[in-house]
């Protein structure tokens, strides 16, 4: 399989490399490719040294799968330049999430849809994947009416200028600002961009999703979206709404049975999910499982990932994995 990393130099370009490597991905040839800043920059992968290339060169060399995550413009611009010559792209942008010719893909959830005509794949926003993962297994058996979700976002979701801003602010270091305000001690209730209607762009993210992965426009999300001092990892609080009633014990089972999911839940142990357990693991956490008590067959949880790797360079890879165990590519 010759693959092309495109955005191989960013944070989570890195976690794509440790995660193609921890999963030994079947490459024969790779290509990492990042601007033109850092063309001809060397970048190690599984002991050997690769030289950056440009996106025309990695487009020339024809790849079999280019996985991006160079930022929304870089893929609007190039994936179809990559899917003209026959390359698969998987991105992970929003660029192509809510496209209607694109399929929006939870490998655990709906990779059957794929099919070798798909050659410009959209990976969800992490905040979606890590809820989306947990509610599957129970829409399927409760079928979900309305989710309220808040959630409490890393920096590193925001990227590398918020991490140093972070790490800045705790060493009392005057720096670059990510954010218009400072991080540390703090909470923003501003993850993306305001939008017209008085959301981010983060949360009609979370609102418009679901429906799509699930093909399923019979339920309704509503979001806050809050960015919080915690380095990787995000966590929801989330609230479900279902048509049909549960038994708390059988929530349970049912999320210790599915992939992907590992129940984390005794108030007696203090066990629950938090970011610096979840960090560098490809599950994700689910714990905090209790019923609503103001109002009937409601349910709340909470749900913690890596954002960087099953909220984005993991489920990346999931997808190539799928595509090549399903001879799609
Ligand atoms: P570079 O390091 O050369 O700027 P992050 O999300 O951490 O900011 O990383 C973004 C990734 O996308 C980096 O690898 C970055 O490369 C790459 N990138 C940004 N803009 C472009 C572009 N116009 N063409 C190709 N790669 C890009
Ligand atoms: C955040 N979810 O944590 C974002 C990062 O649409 O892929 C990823 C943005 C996206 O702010």
């Amino acid at each position: 399989m010759k693959v092309a990393v495109v955005g191989a130099t960013g944070m989570v370009g890195e976690v794509m490399l440790t995660v193609l490597k921890e999963r030994k991905f079947p490459i024969s040839e790779l290509l990492l490719v990042a601007s033109e800043r850092s063309v001809g920059k060397k970048l190690a992968y599984n002991g050997q040294e690769y030289t950056i290339i440009g996106l025309s060169d990695a487009v020339a060399a024809k790849p079999d799968l280019a996985i991006f995550s160079a930022g929304g413009d870089t893929s609007l611009e190039w994936a179809p330049k990559f899917a003209d010559v026959g390359t698969t792209v998987i991105d992970n942008s929003s660029a192509w999430r809510m496209d209607p010719t694109k399929k929006l893909v939870v490998p655990e959830i709906n990779a059957h849809e794929l099919t070798n005509e798909d050659k410009i794949i959209a990976n969800p926003n992490c905040s979606t994947i890590q809820m989306v993962m947990v509610l599957a297994p129970l829409h399927k058996r409760y079928k979900m009416k309305r989710i309220v979700v808040s959630t409490y976002q890393s920096v590193s979701g925001t990227g590398i200028k918020a991490v140093q801003q972070l790490e800045n602010e705790i060493a009392g270091i005057q720096g670059e600002m990510a954010y218009p305000y400072p991080i540390g001690r703090n909470a923003l209730p501003h993850c993306d961009v305001f939008l017209e209607n008085g959301y981010t762009k983060e949360e009609m993210k979370l609102a418009k999703e679901p429906q799509k992965i699930f093909n399923d426009s019979s339920f309704a999300v509503t979001a806050t979206a809050v960015r919080i001092p915690t380095s990787g990892g995000h966590s929801e609080s989330v609230n479900v709404e279902f048509e049909n009633d549960f038994e708390l014990s059988e929530v349970r089972k049912i999320l210790s049975k599915t992939p992907g999911v590992v129940v984390q839940d005794n108030t007696d142990t203090n066990t629950y999910p938090m970011p610096i357990y979840a960090h560098g693991k490809d599950d994700v956490f689910v714990g905090r499982i209790r019923r609503d008590e103001t109002q009937p067959n409601s349910l709340n949880m909470w749900i913690v990932a890596d954002n960087l790797r099953k909220g984005a360079a993991t489920n990346a890879i999931q997808i190539g994995e799928y595509l090549i165990a399903n001879k799609l590519l």
